[in-house]
């Protein structure tokens, strides 16, 4: 790929707490991570490695200046792409779960154990890829009001279903440990302050006791969103504000020539 992708300006390295923390995995190592900084779907497997104390090599490339080491594995060019005994490995959807079966004597345990809970973790997981990830760039990219007012109906929606499908005591999904859909969904709510910044009347969850009817539910939302802000594995993959700002900017003013936006622009689902 040219150098001349319009998205293809990013901060060139991980800032902040995450560049601590892909300096700790610069040594190679037979696990290899490519990712992206910036990357929320990159971020989710950031987080997994993490948690679990996986041994991995982080390797930064530029996703919209993809090297020949990246393409040679994936030949879509994503991040996040692993290089697992030789082969690669992608999609973010299926990563957590296939580094829980790659890696079974790590814990905590991502995945729960009881089939019915595990059947749980697919269907909300789903729920994000479907639902919350084309939201939030649908409505992060809506630029007449009566559209950005829809998209952020639509979106506070998706966010109240998930909200009312956790555990009634939390704080994570499905209660008191950290688990996989919080994995999927942490790097978006690490996100949210994008819409305040770039989109007016911002992002729209009520403030405490200003729920009106759904105020238990916010309320659960709100529980959720700061036991995953505080959780070590999720502040440590981020990097600084002002470096996510020209790539929000991009989706903000539906400029975003990624496949991600192309693809939902089309109609299409979530590449
Ligand atoms: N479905 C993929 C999506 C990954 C993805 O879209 N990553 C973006 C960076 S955030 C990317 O690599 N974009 C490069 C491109 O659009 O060509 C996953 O979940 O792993």
């Amino acid at each position: 790929m040219s150098n001349n992708h319009p998205d293809a300006n990013i901060h060139p390295e991980a800032t902040g707490p995450a560049k601590a923390t892909a300096k700790a995995h610069f040594a190679p190592c037979d696990l290899q991570f490519y990712s992206g900084w910036f990357c929320p779907f990159a971020q989710r497997v950031w987080i997994a490695l993490e948690e679990k104390g996986i041994q991995y090599q982080y390797i930064e490339v530029n996703p919209y200046h993809k090297p020949k080491s990246l393409l040679d594995l994936n030949p879509r060019g994503l991040v996040p792409t692993l290089k697992w005994k030789d082969k690669p490995v992608y999609e973010s959807s299926v990563l957590i779960q296939f580094l829980e079966e790659a890696y079974p004597h790590h814990s905590p345990k991502l995945m729960p154990e009881d089939p019915y809970l595990r059947w749980k973790v697919r269907v909300w997981t789903d729920f994000i890829t479907t639902r919350i990830v084309p939201g939030f760039v649908r409505f992060l990219g809506a630029q007449d009001e009566k559209l950005l007012e829809e998209q952020r109906e639509e979106f506070l929606g998706h966010l109240k279903e998930i909200a009312k499908a956790m555990d009634p005591e939390g704080p994570f999904f499905l209660g008191r440990d950290f688990g996989a859909v919080d994995v999927m969904l942490a790097p978006w709510a690490m996100r949210f302050w994008a819409f305040d910044h770039f989109k007016k009347g911002g992002l729209g969850v009520p403030d405490k006791g200003k729920g009106g009817e759904d105020e238990e539910v916010w309320e659960r939302w709100r529980k959720w969103v700061e036991a995953v802000k505080e959780r070590r594995s999720v502040k440590e993959t981020m990097s600084e504000r002002e470096h996510y700002l020209p790539v929000y900017q991009r989706y903000a003013d539906d400029k975003a020539q990624s496949q991600l936006a192309k693809a939902l622009r089309a109609g299409k689902a979530v590449p």
